[in-house]
């Protein structure tokens, strides 16, 4: 009889175990699909001089609509498709164009060099009709 007790006791003890095994692991999987999910930070490429989070909307907003980085310097969008629809981040600089398309729920970087000439530089969703409707927004690039 007490032999019982303990064989149900040690069980009990080692299904707790097991449980915050499964508990640990999934905390390790979380943090697994966080890095392989793209992310400023997990680039594969030096830290960007400037990173900048944004979330793109159905309402066909970027959230903000504007940001301000030093001429030449790189720069890392981060970007979050938080609508349904497919959005994209286009950023141009004279012929040098970077773009960056995203599903809904989608996440994403726009990596590439700040122009070398300062001023306000457009950007945009260029998913049909969604600049007219106000998908658009400013980068000021400052000396
Ligand atoms: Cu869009």
């Amino acid at each position: 009889m007490v032999a019982d007790l303990d064989r149900t006791v040690s069980l009990r003890s080692a299904g707790g175990r097991w449980r915050l095994a499964a508990v640990g692991l999934l905390v390790w999987l979380v943090a697994a699909c966080g890095g392989s999910g793209g992310g400023c930070a997990n680039t594969g490429k030096p830290p960007a001089d400037h990173i900048i989070t944004m979330t793109m909307l159905d309402t066909m907003k970027f959230v903000p609509d504007s940001f301000t980085v030093k001429a030449g310097r790189t720069v890392c969008v981060e970007l979050t498709n938080k609508g349904v629809l497919i959005h994209d981040f286009v950023v141009r600089d004279g012929d040098k164009e970077t773009r960056v398309e995203l599903s809904g729920g989608k996440q994403g970087v726009a990596l590439f060099t700040a122009p070398t000439v300062p001023g306000e530089y457009e950007f945009a969703c260029i998913v049909p009709g969604h600049t007219e409707a106000g998908m658009k927004g400013v980068m000021r690039v400052v000396a």
